[in-house]
């Protein structure tokens, strides 16, 4: 309602730093494809993002703007707009989701740059010959706008903070985060940088067309809503590309509080779904520390991913170990404890370690194996932790006694265990002290002394 009251040509505050005021821009820019994809957007406000392309771009830049209608309820929204000038209307069958549908448009399109843009945006003074200048210079480079806020429920038009960038923490949840210091005072001597970002927002960016194909598109197998973002960056990064803001573009953005479409699927699947396929293929063993954070979208099936691991190899992409080092190196890795292994279960016979459903600072104990996972499933990773999801064994004080508790993976030294063939005795890193099932039924699992005749210090990993 707020936008259908406003008109589709309205002025919005120039919300660029002075500076970039005063920026010339090469005179021979490439022209661009406008890509928009929708389902069910209202029309005011599409109308207005496709509006403020052709107001707000030189001519000769915009080639045409492509329009794909994602099976929205009514084609009408988007026939009527096919009527504008340059404006080209594509309409799926059945609904395919922003990754597909995206795909159609860039398929379709006629000029050498793509520009993506969500179906509710405004784009802001000289937007577009900042991004498609630093394309043109360098075809492998990703480049977005500031995403300005058009508030939800009155549409005002509010200038973003240029210190941001994209971030993401293990749950692989995209976020904004403020640069740092040093690169603040960078910023500071000339604001009209760019910001290299490990990470874009996803709907707002433009690309040079051949690069685009070549670095495989979007997964097509990826459904609705969610995560391409995520596989576009590790997969921009990790090939060889780069990704960066553009402080002297802004574009505005209504950014919702939740989907105003439905989610065949439902939501939570379908992300974690898209999540799970970019999580196998770009993170290598540190897709554990996704699993780690987000431990039920282990049980959601990701389909075949074989064709994105062939694109990975064929391009020769970098290990996401690098991408941790090189890119996103402010990430916080616990990798000492996360370096991988494989679920088992640790058991004598037909009795399994089994955490009894205690929690932190509690004993661990001997229980009828069930072959299930669950309280009995531990891993032996390569660098010497007893992990049960992010609970490491730990022997207490060692001089008064033996006990060993569940403790937070933390990487001390006293959460570190060899496993000694023949024999199978697990013993700590440090001490002379080995598991023992002795004392199991009344004081949990020990650190005793290291004894080999002793059955209760014999264990399987399996
Ligand atoms: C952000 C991105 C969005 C996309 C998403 C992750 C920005 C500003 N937005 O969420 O572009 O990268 O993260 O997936 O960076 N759409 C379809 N078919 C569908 C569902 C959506 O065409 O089945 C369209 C929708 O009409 C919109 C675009 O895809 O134009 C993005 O969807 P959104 O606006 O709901 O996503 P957003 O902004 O929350
Ligand atoms: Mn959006």
């Amino acid at each position: 309602m707020a936008s259908d009251h406003l008109p589709s040509n309205r002025e919005i505050p120039d919300t660029r730093n002075s500076m970039c005021r005063s920026k010339g821009y090469k005179k021979d820019l490439p022209s661009t494809s406008v890509i928009i994809t929708f389902h069910n957007e209202a029309r005011s406000t599409l109308l207005r993002t496709v509006v403020s392309v052709l107001n707000r771009s030189p001519e000769h830049l915009i080639k045409e703007i492509i329009l794909v209608d994602d099976f929205s309820d009514n084609p009408d929204d988007g026939l009527e707009l096919a009527k504008i000038h340059k404006v080209r209307v594509l309409r799926n069958d059945k609904r395919e989701g922003l990754m597909r549908s995206r795909v159609k448009g860039a398929d379709a399109a006629v000029a050498s740059v793509l520009t993506f843009l969500d179906s509710h945006c405004e784009c802001n003074e000289k937007w577009l010959e900042p991004l498609l200048e630093r394309v043109a210079e360098n075809s492998s480079r990703i480049v977005c706008p500031i995403i300005d806020v058009i508030n939800m429920d009155t549409f005002q038009y509010i200038g973003a903070s240029a210190d941001l960038r994209g971030a993401f923490d293990w749950n692989l949840i995209f976020k904004w985060e403020y640069i740092d210091y040093k690169e603040r005072q960078r910023r500071e001597k000339d604001p009209t940088e760019v910001i290299l970002t490990p990470i874009i927002a996803g709907g707002l960016f433009v690309i040079d067309k051949p690069y685009f194909a070549k670095l495989g598109k979007y997964d097509m197998m990826m459904d609705i809503w969610g995560a391409e973002n995520l596989e576009l960056s590790f997969r921009t990064w990790q090939c060889g590309g780069s990704l960066e803001i553009v402080p002297c573009s802004r574009v505005g953005h209504v950014f919702r509080k939740k989907h105003p479409y439905t989610f065949p699927g439902g939501s939570g699947n379908v992300f974690a779904r898209n999540t799970r396929r970019a999580a196998e293929v770009w993170l290598d063993e540190y897709k554990e520390l996704y699993y780690q954070a987000v431990p039920l979208a282990k049980t959601v099936p990701f389909g075949d991913i074989s064709e994105r691991l062939e694109l990975r190899k064929k391009l020769q992409c970098k290990p996401f170990k690098w991408y941790l080092q090189h890119v996103y190196p402010e990430l916080q890795v616990p990798n000492k404890i996360f370096t991988p292994g494989r679920p088992t279960s640790i058991r004598q016979g037909h009795m399994c370690m089994d955490t009894m459903g205690n929690l932190l600072d509690s004993i661990v104990a001997m229980f009828q194996c069930h072959n299930n996972g669950g309280n009995q499933q531990w891993t032996y990773t390569d660098s010497g932790y007893i992990r049960h999801h992010d609970i490491c064994l730990e022997v207490r004080d060692v001089y008064k006694g033996s006990e060993v508790l569940m403790k937070i993976c933390d990487g001390n030294d006293n959460q570190k265990w060899k496993l000694i063939q023949p024999g199978g005795m697990i013993r700590h890193a440090r001490y002379p002290l080995c598991l023992d099932s002795r004392y199991a039924r009344f004081k949990g699992i020990l650190a005793e002394r290291c004894n080999s005749a002793l059955e209760s210090q014999r264990w399987q990993i399996l």
